[in-house]
């Protein structure tokens, strides 16, 4: 009896090796599969989140905290910092007893995986009283933002907020690094290739598995509807 040749056993090792890169990217399109799908629901979430917030309120929740503030009768209200400012007045937005609050979903809240603060900051708690933002005792003044599969802050920008000019802020990713949002390139990028509508009233997005922000383009995971597939 004879034994195998190099040759046959490189042979063999070498469809080993193939069948396992094969197995290995076909399971990572199941991950980023599944990422992609927790990102979407955590906009649909947060979609009807807002919408309770506008049935209860008329406009979408303003996507900086001075327009929170002049919401809800607190104009010296300003965000502490250039970082994560539209996400986290949503959230904030979104956690205000008044009317029929809290809109936040208590689930997504409770979510230490989803629901983080990475430029620590919070809010004047003369601004969370009952007669202005309403914010239930006892909780964290914190200014958080919900977070991505892939540890970055959701991007949120309200239709009014779009239209201040020079009005941007930094995004700052799970790695550390920061992202600068503008009113300008996101008036670009957000409108229609053909009919030149934008989202109505807001933007909500996440920067997708790249974790580059493509202002709702690419890989990018939105509240709207891709414009991907419209000729441009
Ligand atoms: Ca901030
Ligand atoms: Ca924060
Ligand atoms: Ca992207």
């Amino acid at each position: 009896m004879r034994g195998f040749t190099l040759v046959e056993i490189m042979v063999v090792v070498a469809i080993i090796i193939l069948l396992a890169s094969v197995l290995l990217v076909s399971f990572s399109g199941v991950f980023s599969k599944s990422e992609n799908a927790q990102a979407t629901a955590t906009i649909e979430t947060l979609k009807s989140n807002i919408a309770n917030f506008q049935s209860a309120w008329g406009p979408a929740p303003p996507g900086n905290l001075q327009d929170l503030g002049t919401l809800v009768g607190y104009p010296a209200l300003t965000d502490p910092n250039k970082d994560n400012v539209g996400i986290e007045a949503l959230v904030l937005a979104l956690r205000s007893k008044r009317e029929r609050g809290p809109y936040l979903d208590g689930p997504l809240f409770q979510d230490d995986e989803r629901r983080t603060n990475l430029d620590i900051d919070s809010v004047l708690e003369s601004a969370c009283a009952p007669r202005y933002l309403d914010i239930e005792d006892g909780t964290s003044r914190e200014l958080f933002e919900i977070v991505d599969p892939w540890g970055n802050p959701f991007v949120y920008i309200d239709a009014n907020s779009l239209n201040l000019g020079g009005f941007q802020y930094n995004v700052t990713k799970g790695d550390g690094s920061t992202v600068v949002i503008t009113a300008t390139e996101a008036q670009d990028a957000l409108r229609h290739p053909v009919t030149g509508a934008y989202p109505t009233e807001y933007a909500l997005w996440s920067f997708g598995e790249d974790g580059i922000n493509d202002y709702g383009r690419g890989d990018d995971v939105t509240s709207w509807p891709k414009y991907d597939d419209v000729e441009e």
